[in-house]
């Protein structure tokens, strides 16, 4: 009885889970990490760093609302069973999210990134507005990760149908002299995910009430899905 009164007081453990950040060099990802992880509790760039060595890793807390709209189109090339299995948490829980940004010096050597990809709940995948060999770059840099996480999947048999959550970002907007068209045939047409062009240096670019900030919601949610149907 004692042993269940202190299991009732004790705060429960708050999940983690991982999102990777993705583009080629000086596209604007570190930005991009610094303004996922900005929140009223983590404010500067020192409260919420975990690790600042290969990676940077920054964490902030993620309130998890589930997911009432039909889960994205299946990407090619990743076959799996016919039905979802994912076990959403409950409404309003708590969670730990990790960003991991790599560092530029941490590109020259090669060293096992499996294991770590392999733990990833959700890709953000940047690209700057003002080149376009960029955008095209993102599917080299994704097929590595993409494929150890589909294969962790398989070790699991957790197979279904869709991939892990992905989220493509735009920057430097504030450079172009007018907002681009939606382009069909760009890289997030083609896998079926929502996109967000911003200016990073905006500190209001993900701020509380826009779009942008909704679909940055909507993408945690369906990583904090991922990462659940994975326990
Ligand atoms: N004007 C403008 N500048 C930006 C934007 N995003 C990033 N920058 C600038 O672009 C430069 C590179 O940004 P980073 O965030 O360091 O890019 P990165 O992809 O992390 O670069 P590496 O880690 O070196 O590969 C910095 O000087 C930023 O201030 C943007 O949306 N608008
Ligand atoms: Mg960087």
């Amino acid at each position: 009885m004692k042993h269940f009164q202190q299991d009732l007081q004790r705060p429960k453990k708050m999940a983690t889970f991982r999102i990777l950040i993705l583009g080629d060099p000086g596209v604007g990802k570190t930005c991009v990490s610094n303004l996922l992880a900005n929140s009223p509790m983590t404010p500067t760039r020192s409260s919420r760093t975990v690790s600042d060595s290969e990676w940077t890793v920054q964490v902030r807390l993620h309130q998890y609302t589930p997911i009432l709209e039909c889960p994205p189109l299946p990407m090619e090339g990743l076959e799996g069973p016919e039905e979802p299995e994912e076990r959403p948490a409950a409404s309003g829980t708590m969670h730990f999210v990790e960003i991991y940004d790599m560092n530029r010096a941490a590109k020259e050597c090669p060293g096992d990134r499996k294991p770590l990809y392999r733990k990833m709940d959700g890709i953000v995948l940047v690209y700057n507005l003002q080149d376009m060999e960029s955008q095209d770059n993102l599917h080299d840099w994704m097929y590595g990760p993409l494929l150890e996480i589909s294969q962790q999947r398989k070790r699991k048999r957790l197979l279904n149908h869709y991939h892990v959550p992905i989220l493509v970002v735009g920057t430097m907007l504030d450079r172009l002299p007018e907002r681009p068209p939606n382009r069909r045939g760009a890289i997030a047409h083609q896998l079926g995910v929502e996109e967000i062009l911003i200016d990073c240096l905006d500190p209001n670019a993900l701020g509380k009430g826009t779009r942008n900030q909704g679909k940055v919601s909507h993408f945690l949610n369906r990583a904090v899905d991922w990462m659940r149907s994975l326990e």
